[in-house]
């Protein structure tokens, strides 16, 4: 999947196409195309937020995260639930670096 004028694309609208161009590797492998099914959502989860999320792996952790986000109950997470998570962990890592920098 591609976008118009990445090459001239700000740094933040880069994040924004990486974002959507993330979503859409994973939404594709199965079932609907446009969203996660569980699988696909464990495979997003362990392969790009790894370093974030630590033990994704763990399958209570996947059930956990896909209850947390599936706010329309369909048992798949959409592009607006998927960007909701990535909203939260980027406030979370926000907190992290102003705490870290006020003890500098
Ligand atoms: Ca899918
Ligand atoms: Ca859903």
């Amino acid at each position: 999947m591609s976008l118009p004028n990445s090459e001239n694309a700000s740094t933040l609208e880069n994040a924004m196409q990486l974002m959507i161009q993330t979503f859409h590797k994973y939404s594709g492998n199965e079932g609907d195309k446009y969203t996660l099914s569980k699988a696909e959502l464990k495979e997003m989860l362990t392969t790009e937020l790894g370093s974030y999320l630590g033990n994704a792996q763990d399958k209570e952790a996947v059930e956990k995260i896909m209850g947390d986000l599936d706010s329309n109950n369909d048992g798949e997470v959409d592009f607006t639930e998927f960007i909701i998570l990535i909203g939260a962990l980027t406030v979370a890592c926000n907190d992290f670096f102003l705490e870290y920098n006020d003890k500098q």
